[in-house]
């Protein structure tokens, strides 16, 4: 019966998703609208000067679309809005990537990215999910978490609606076109700002008290979407120039520095802003809340793990030297040391190859040729390869993000403890391994462009 129902494909889903989403957080946070034209601004003109660039991503269909939001962040705070927010994510074709440890850089909750997978997917719609689990065994006053964990476990993020059509998606196979409009706009309601706090003035200052993040999770209806990322082709420019239009970035660009050959992830945000808040009680208190901002951010290869490991290795030698600093008084000296640290990184795409840093993709060029070895195959001019663009996040960065919206007295010490097992268990399924996917999809691309090779 449900093969006789046409269904809206799950890209089509994320891709209306993603765009309500960027509706609703424009007249939410207008200076996020601000952001978006500083983008669109900054993009064009780099379009117009680098036609090559401009040539490339018209021929892979990606012109159209280039200043669209890449990602979002959400933080939750119990295991059951974890598992459910899978399930909703699965309809639209996100799967959750990676786990992530922020307790190590002092932020209590620890993470996964939903997104889609396959390169069709992402080349359609690239919106993904960064979603976050508060860890309430990081909260050390035991009154206080019995207290966050009893809020936390009466609130219901989700309309019922949507509950119905995440069960009839998941049992039907996907959903109608109809019911995946329906889909869309209930599902943004669980990701709505609500100015009306869920707890009494004075419980939301001790839990802020205990660290803001807890505050913002625990004392709010929902898990207000609290920012999403456009890609931009200049993100050294777009960060000088936010000023000029009136928004404030953050101290300093997260991930690697400017290169020819970029690699993983560079991002930075404009910081967050404080908005009107009312607490309920016997008489209801006016106040405000810090927590939604905008992002932009710029990708380049993915790293295997050996390159992974040289890069974080740079980074702790960067961080040993200099610790930049919320205010932005130290951010020519930080990007003075990331620059030189960085050096020790080839910065030439047969180096990285050569050297087993970046993943790439491999294809047949059409120049015929004998032989299975890649590289003499690469030298014929018979095989090319492209770098494989990193698609997930950086725990370093993504605490460097949290904490320019908390200012350096968020920063607050954890004891480091990784918990994928727990996670997972909460989550209700196995994250993908980041590392293993890349691997496989160059992996795939060479036996493929072997085969393409022999036939022809
Ligand atoms: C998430 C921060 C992580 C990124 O781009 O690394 C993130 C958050 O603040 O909730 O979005
Ligand atoms: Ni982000």
């Amino acid at each position: 019966m449900s093969s006789s129902i046409s269904r809206l494909s799950p890209d089509h889903i994320r891709a209306r998703f993603s765009s309500a989403m960027s509706a609703m957080y424009r007249s939410e946070v207008p200076a996020y609208g601000t952001l978006l034209s500083l983008v669109a601004e900054v993009n064009a003109e780099v379009l117009d000067r680098d036609a090559v660039l401009a040539a490339n991503l018209a021929s892979t269909d990606q012109l159209g679309r280039i200043s669209e939001e890449r990602h979002g962040a959400i933080r939750l705070g119990t295991p059951e809005e974890l598992a459910m927010m899978r399930r909703l994510f699965a309809v639209m074709g996100m799967y959750p990537v990676g786990y992530y440890d922020l307790s190590e850089a002092g932020v209590p909750v620890h993470s996964t990215a939903f997104r889609p997978v396959g390169e069709a997917a992402l080349r359609h719609n690239p919106f993904r999910v960064f979603t976050s689990l508060l860890r309430m065994d990081l909260i050390a006053d035991e009154a206080l978490r019995a207290e966050a964990a009893g809020i936390l476990s009466r609130r219901r993020i989700f309309t019922s609606a949507c509950l119905e059509l995440i069960a009839r998606a998941e049992a039907e196979d996907g959903l109608s076109e109809n019911d995946a409009d329906r889909f869309v706009a209930e599902a943004t309601e669980t990701f709505r700002w609500h100015s009306d706090a869920l707890v009494a003035a004075d419980l939301y200052q001790r839990l802020h008290d205990a660290h803001r993040l807890i505050a913002d999770v625990v004392s709010f209806k929902g898990p207000h979407i609290n920012h999403l990322t456009p890609r931009t082709l200049d993100i050294d420019a777009a960060q000088d120039r936010m000023p000029a239009v009136g928004i404030a970035p953050k101290a300093v660009i997260e991930g690697p520095p400017p290169r020819k050959c970029p690699i993983l992830l560079r991002q930075t945000s404009f910081k967050a802003l404080q908005e009107a808040v009312t607490f309920p009680g016997a008489t209801a208190v006016e106040g405000s809340h810090t927590a939604r901002f905008g992002e932009i951010e710029a990708r380049g290869i993915a790293l295997t793990p050996r390159g992974r490991a040289l890069y974080d290795g740079l980074l702790d030698e960067v961080r040993a030297r200099v610790v930049p600093a919320a205010n932005g008084s130290n951010a020519d000296e930080y990007m003075r040391v990331l620059s030189e640290v960085f050096t020790a990184f080839p910065d030439d795409w047969t180096e990285i190859r050569k050297q087993g840093l970046g993943y790439f993709e491999w294809s047949a060029t059409g120049v015929p040729a004998t032989g299975d070895d890649p590289e003499a195959l690469l030298t014929a001019g018979a095989l090319r390869c492209d770098p494989i663009i990193y698609e997930d996040f950086l725990p370093v960065s993504a605490a460097g993000i949290f904490q320019s919206n908390l200012g350096d007295a968020g920063v607050q010490d954890f004891a480091a403890s990784p918990n994928q097992r727990n996670f997972e268990l909460d989550l209700g399924a196995a994250v993908l391994d980041e590392f293993a996917h890349y691997a496989g999809i160059e992996n795939a691309s060479i036996k493929a462009s072997l085969q393409a090779l022999r036939r022809a």
